[in-house]
């Protein structure tokens, strides 16, 4: 049974494999859901960071790609981080924030992950409004193949975005 659901919370206490994180290219931390992942996560999540873009991204993390690490000592296996574009500086492309919901759970098959939680990528620092952000969240993940993954959850930090998810899921039925 594949389940998509939508809670108000905090994502640095959901217990899953696979957390989210809305992270920008650097992937060395910022504010946000980013900064509170950090924080929870202690400084292994950082060195993990530090050795993606040693190995792999060079030049930071594309807008709409994801890359995974594991996950400190938060409450999941992995945190797999995703970039988000920034309608504050004009990147107001809706199939990149689709991509980082796909590519995000394209990340999460290949790990093996059986449930993964996400924030709402994009809106916060990064500007999108919370409709838009809940209907493009909500119909990419929907879309998506999901195989071997039982549970996908938005965990959402106010009573505004929360009601968004909630209605982008309802009206895909
Ligand atoms: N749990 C769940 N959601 C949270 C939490 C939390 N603990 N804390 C904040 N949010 P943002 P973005 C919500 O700004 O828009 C960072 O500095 C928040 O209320 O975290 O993609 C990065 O380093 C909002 O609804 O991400 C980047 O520079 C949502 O998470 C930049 O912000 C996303 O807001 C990324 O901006």
């Amino acid at each position: 049974m594949h389940t998509i659901d939508a809670v108000l919370g905090d994502l640095t206490v959901e217990v899953a494999d696979a957390l989210v994180n809305a992270a920008n290219a650097t992937l060395l931390g910022g504010g946000g859901v980013d900064g509170a992942l950090h924080a929870a996560a202690g400084p292994s999540l950082l060195e993990a960071c530090r050795r993606v873009r040693r190995t792999q991204w060079h030049d930071g993390l594309p807008v709409g790609e994801a890359v995974a690490t594991p996950a400190g000592l938060l409450p999941a296996r992995w945190v797999i981080h995703t970039v988000g574009p920034n309608r504050h500086r004009g990147e107001d492309d809706e199939s990149l924030l689709a991509s980082c919901y796909t590519r995000s759970l394209d990340v999460a098959v290949d790990l093996g992950a059986r449930s993964v939680a996400f924030p709402a990528i994009g809106a916060g620092a990064y500007g999108w409004e919370p409709q838009a952000a809940a209907r493009i969240a909500v119909l990419a993940v929907a879309s998506h193949p999901r195989t071997g993954i039982e549970r996908v959850r938005f965990v959402l930090f106010n009573r505004t975005l929360h009601e968004a998810f909630v209605a982008a899921l309802e009206a895909l039925i």
